[in-house]
């Protein structure tokens, strides 16, 4: 009786704190985090479309920008966009595509953007070493070389990180292949991204608010946007329709599922599709990891897609993200396909090596900050290692640049079915080891290091973060471990 007494006191409580924090939004009409009215259609980043030339290289043109972008009712928020005041467009490449990116930097300060998922040389990752100068313009560019993929592109400046992509910079990258599979591609139609972000507003939603370098995990929003669009509904015209779902926040996990518990199917992870579809009622998602879904729904029908409370610090709390109606006549689709791309698992071979990484407190990784002109590791191209991550305290996450990896086990078990793809980032839950298959590329830079880091932005940019490079194999030992003129923290 105390417990249950207790926990009405709390949910209690936590309403009356919403409610306070609602009341410094002027003319605000939101409903708090367990009952949104589901007012504003859902906005579907726009698909930006390449310049094409002569010898077919697609260059798409990306600006960062501040602006002013109107979330909340009534009212206009300063936020940071590409092409726009909020979020980015959704860029979409084929498996064999030339892409170059420009990208303006039209803030006031530095920056660079990383293409989170991409397998490309180190130089054109984005990450804290291709730093873009206010005014000036990176133009990286690559063959897309992987399977189909939703991945994403945000910021990643060595102790910004977290800021940049807080205030609106981020946005999906979406990669095709020529596999003829029935699935729901139509996009913007049957085939929606969904780009879940918590939010806090300070007063009068004037600004988002929070440090993201404070706390544990630095900011746990009290509102979750959904592509931008806060209280969102979505209305869908077909019999299936895929979601595309990237968790793009600072470090907030979602535990992702319908309010009335109806079962879809999880066909792809991370990294893309997988070998089959893997039926759930709930999937859950870590800062900067993905999942391709397929819901069915029936005629006339609406239905709430919901985060639904955990108890690993970063996951307190139901919340509704968007309801789901379906219009009055369905147009047919496909059943999902048995199988989906034809996709061998990672395997280390006999004697694979085995490297460890423990997560201390919530700024070093084996006892070390993140140090710029620091190479950690030394990876010959092509290896399949096995990656261990300790993780003695509290929530936390690994992300991998360039790799794909399959996760082998987490604290001894195998990982949820739904997580059995390739991916490039993967929960370590509190007290646990995640053991990983880790695949490795053939772009050779035994001068330009790759990251692997936690991607709770506040622990990335506090220094929980490493530096590996790929090498031709054998020259491993001729690398040197310090970068000249890379300068040290940040
Ligand atoms: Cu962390």
């Amino acid at each position: 009786m105390i417990f249950v007494h207790r926990r009405r006191f709390l949910s209690v409580a936590a309403l009356a704190t919403f409610t306070a924090a609602c009341g410094s939004e002027a003319g605000s009409a939101s409903r708090g985090v367990e009952k949104l009215a589901f007012r504003n259609p859902l906005r579907i980043p726009p698909l930006l479309q390449p310049k094409r030339d002569r010898k077919g290289v697609r260059t798409f043109e990306l600006t960062m920008q501040q602006g002013r972008a109107r979330i909340l009712p009534g009212t206009q928020t300063a936020t940071w966009g590409f092409n726009g005041p909020f979020l980015g467009p959704t860029l979409r490449a084929a498996r064999g595509d030339v892409v170059q990116m420009a990208v303006t930097n039209r803030l006031a300060e530095a920056g660079t953007v990383h293409w989170h998922g991409m397998r490309l040389p180190a130089r054109m990752d984005g990450g804290p070493h291709q730093t873009i100068e206010p005014g000036a313009t990176w133009t990286p560019r690559w063959t897309i070389d992987q399977p189909a993929a939703t991945s994403w592109y945000h910021p990643h400046p060595h102790g910004r990180t977290a800021a940049h992509v807080y205030r609106g910079l981020a946005g999906m990258f979406i990669v095709d292949d020529d596999e003829r599979l029935e699935l729901p591609s139509r996009y913007g139609v049957d085939d929606i991204p969904l780009i879940l972000q918590d939010k806090r507003f300070g007063p009068d939603g004037a600004s988002f608010s929070g440090d993201p370098l404070k706390g544990t995990f630095g900011i746990l929003g009290d509102h979750v946007l959904v592509n931008g669009t806060y209280d969102p509904f979505l209305r869908v015209g077909t019999e299936r329709v895929r979601l595309r779902i990237l968790n793009g926040s600072t470090a907030r996990m979602y535990h992702v599922g319908f309010a009335d518990r109806r079962r879809f199917q999880v066909i792809g992870t991370d990294a893309g599709l997988m070998a089959a579809p893997v039926e759930v009622d709930r999937l859950s998602l870590t800062p900067g990891e993905r999942a391709e879904v397929v819901v069915a729904f029936t005629a006339g029908e609406q239905v709430v897609l919901r985060s639904f409370g955990g108890d690993n610090d970063i996951d307190k709390g139901d919340l509704d993200l968007l309801r789901i109606v379906a219009v009055p006549r369905l147009e047919d689709s496909p059943a999902v396909p048995r199988r989906l791309a034809d996709l061998a698992p990672i395997q280390p071979p006999q004697g694979a090596r085995v490297r460890r990484f423990r997560l201390n407190g919530h700024d070093a990784i084996n006892g070390r900050e993140m140090d710029m002109a620091r190479i950690d590791e030394v990876v010959p191209a092509g290896a399949v290692e096995i990656w261990e991550v300790e993780n003695n305290v509290y929530a936390h996450n690994f992300h991998i640049h360039e790799v794909a990896f399959r996760v082998l086990d987490v604290a001894g078990s195998p990982p949820p079915a739904y997580t059995n793809g390739h991916k490039d980032t993967v929960y370590v839950p509190s007290k646990s080891t995640v053991r990983l298959a880790v695949q490795f590329g053939h772009h050779t830079d035994p001068a330009s290091p790759y990251m692997y880091h936690c991607h709770i932005l506040r622990h990335e940019d506090s220094g929980m973060m490493g530096q590996f490079v790929i090498v031709r194999p054998g020259t491993e030992n001729q690398v040197p471990h310090t970068l000249p003129g890379a300068g040290h923290g940040h």
